[in-house]
């Protein structure tokens, strides 16, 4: 794991008690200049999952460019659980696999239900950005062949639940989040276990690992918002090994 947030930043410069008294010693580094430092770093959440703040800041305006050209082709729908429900999430895919739900069941199809056509492929940036996040996180070697799209607008939320459809839990999940910040509940492996809260900002990655890869998880209904990039949504890109 490679630590390059503030907490190094703090501990190069505020020295005194190492270095010697011949040389400069830099001052203490004034809190507005600590507080206007990028959200940037890699924290371990839990066995397996890693927080990359800010991983995806850079490349955002056109992961969101490359999203707009694949909406023509399969909109943002909003799908139908099992149990009849209506998700207040629309959701869309890219990749060789979508994940779909319907009165039917949940589960991967090489096909967009609405159009019948094959989902759109994914785009380089995306591809891209999953993998090499994968790798900072510890998992070299990711390769994605599904991507999820949510789309949250204020009041939507996902309730907690497990991801259950792919074939291979060893390999990640890598969660991108794009333009509204969210309340993400990270519970355990019982539905009962009582969920933490962590707001996850736009620019955010989150890889699911090892034992965290079959952790309840879900968003709180989103608070009201304009962002600059995405207006009053939350965009999360979900990148996952289907097959
Ligand atoms: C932890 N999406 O698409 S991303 C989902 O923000 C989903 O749209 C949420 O849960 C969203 O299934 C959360 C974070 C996430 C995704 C998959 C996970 C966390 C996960 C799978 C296992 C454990
Ligand atoms: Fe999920």
């Amino acid at each position: 794991m490679i630590y390059n947030g503030p907490e190094n930043v703090m501990a190069m410069t505020s020295s005194g008690l190492s270095g010697s008294p011949s040389e400069p010693r830099s001052g203490p580094i004034h809190a507005d200049l600590l507080s206007s430092l990028p959200r940037t770093g890699t924290e371990p959440l839990a066995p397996g999952a890693v927080l990359l703040r800010g991983f995806a800041t850079a490349v955002a305006p056109t992961l969101l460019a490359d999203l707009e050209s694949m909406l023509a082709q399969a909109p943002f729908r909003h799908m139908v659980t099992p149990g009849g429900y209506r998700m207040s999430v629309a959701m869309t895919n890219c990749g060789a696999a979508g994940w779909i739900t319907d009165r039917s069941g949940y589960r991967y199809d090489p096909c967009d239900p609405t159009s019948g056509m094959a989902w759109p492929p994914m785009p380089a940036s995306f591809d891209q950005l999953a993998t090499s996040a994968a790798t900072q996180a510890g998992y070299p070697g990711f390769v994605t062949d599904a991507c999820l799209i949510n789309r949250y607008e204020p009041g939507a939320r996902l309730s907690l639940h497990q991801d259950r459809n792919e074939r291979d839990f060893a390999q990640p999940i890598v969660s991108v989040s794009l333009g509204l910040p969210a309340t993400f509940l990270f519970g355990g492996l019982r539905r009962s276990d009582r969920p933490r809260r962590l707001r996850l900002e736009s620019g955010d990655i989150v890889v699911w690992g090892g034992p965290s890869r079959l952790a309840f998880h879900g968003i709180d209904s989103l608070a009201e918002g304009e962002h600059p990039l995405t207006g009053r949504y939350r965009i999360n890109l979900t990148f996952r090994r289907a097959r």
